[in-house]
């Protein structure tokens, strides 16, 4: 299969779940202006021009976070990366995955990452973070994970709270926040996965 990513974008968290199940999969980096490396538009895959987007070993072409994730923890191993299908942690799982794709993703993060945002979107979407914030803190006061163990979720609530410095969200003021970044940061998947595209970011 085929991930088509660009560095330190949503699509690290693809990454993280492809490194933690140990599964083999070749990386295609987007490159700027939406070109793919042989020169093809890279809408030709993706048609909103956005990734994460995959191709797997069977032809199916895939786009959006949470349906790219959940493919990738049912390729793995059971309890990998995602609880067991039909059990309540599933949906609290998919839940998850929601809530970081569209309450933060989408309506914190992106707005306030945006070169050219419409009047005031940047100060709705910090009015909208803290109630966000508020409640990812209370679950993971305590806990290492969104779920009773590693999963997807994880991954992809990485990804954005790594976006904080450069979207100037004060995550020191939810300590508990920043203190499941640093610990997430240090798991050997992550660790790999942020170290790999570290430099291609640099480049970029
Ligand atoms: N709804 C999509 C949104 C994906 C998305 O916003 N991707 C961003 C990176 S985090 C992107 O590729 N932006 C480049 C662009 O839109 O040109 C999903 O959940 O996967």
């Amino acid at each position: 299969m085929k991930l088509y990513f660009i560095p330190f974008a949503c699509s690290l968290a693809t990454r993280i779940a492809i490194e933690e199940a140990e599964l083999d999969a070749e990386f295609v980096q987007v490159l700027p202006g939406g070109r793919l490396p042989d020169g093809r538009p890279f809408s030709a895959i993706s048609p909103m021009g956005y990734v994460p987007a995959m191709e797997t070993a069977g032809g199916l072409a895939l786009t959006e976070g949470p349906a790219v994730l959940t493919y990738i923890a049912d390729l793995a191993a059971e309890g990998v990366l995602a609880p067991a299908p039909y059990t309540e942690e599933r949906y609290q799982m998919m839940r998850w995955l929601n809530f970081i794709s569209t309450e933060l993703h989408k309506a914190v993060f992106a707005p306030l990452m945006s070169s050219a945002p419409p009047e005031g979107a940047k100060a709705w979407a910090r009015a909208l973070a803290a109630k966000r914030f508020d409640l990812l803190s209370a679950r993971l006061d305590g806990s290492d994970y969104l779920l009773n163990s590693f999963s997807v979720a994880d991954a992809y609530l990485l990804s954005v709270l790594n976006w904080c410095e450069y979207a100037g969200v004060p995550i020191a003021d939810w300590p508990v926040l920043l203190g499941w970044r640093s610990r997430m940061r240090k798991r050997p998947s992550v660790a790999l996965a942020m170290a790999t595209e570290m430099p291609l970011r640099e480049a970029a």
